[in-house]
């Protein structure tokens, strides 16, 4: 049996700030270090094959290898993310698929344990500009604190960014690879 679990790695946010513009999360220029990532069931490497790359000279590559125990890493790094708002904001970010309808589920960490959540179906191939707003993220007591002091999400309190993928698996299938470039935040 194939090991469907979610597979999440999580970034340390070191977001460089220009003032109340976007902030670049991972452009995925520099190394993969700031991505922690706890087990094998997903990992995150850099790849500077031009096919693989969206933006600049490389990107990161995300192989959730289902033949793997899953992973489940939260790291964090406290940041100024004050600059966000939580009504206009969003989060975009290149990401190549293989139209395998794998879910991506993305979160962000509040400072006080806080979850929140959303998900989305791969089902297109190739590159995609993803863009979401950060009011479509939804507490999710399933990944942190049944209850917390917020359950909206609060940019300003954002520390960490979460990846996981699941699901959509066709037969005789044991990995996804992705692509994924230019992670970012929009004021
Ligand atoms: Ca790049």
């Amino acid at each position: 049996m194939k090991n469907h679990t979610l597979r999440l790695l999580a970034v340390m946010i070191a977001f460089p700030i220009v003032g109340s513009a976007e902030i670049v999360i991972d452009d995925f220029e520099a190394n993969a270090g700031n991505w922690t990532v706890k087990g094998q069931g997903l990992q995150l490497q850099l790849t500077d094959s031009p096919a693989e790359v969206k933006e600049g000279k490389s990107a990161g590559k995300l192989i959730a290898d289902y033949d793997k125990p899953y992973s489940s890493s939260a790291k964090f790094d406290l940041a100024d993310t004050s600059g966000i708002s939580p009504e206009t904001g969003s989060l975009k970010f290149w990401l190549f698929g293989d139209g395998s309808g794998a879910k991506l589920q993305i979160s962000f960490i509040a400072q006080d344990g806080g979850v929140f959540s959303i998900e989305k179906a791969i089902g297109w191939s190739g590159w995609e500009d993803v863009e979401v707003p950060l009011k479509k993220f939804t507490f999710n007591k399933f990944a942190g604190p049944a209850e917390g002091p917020s359950q909206n999400l609060d940019p300003a309190q954002i520390k960490t960014l979460m990846i996981g993928v699941y699901g959509g698996l066709k037969a005789g299938d044991a990995k996804h690879e992705f692509f994924i470039d230019s992670i970012r935040l929009l004021p």
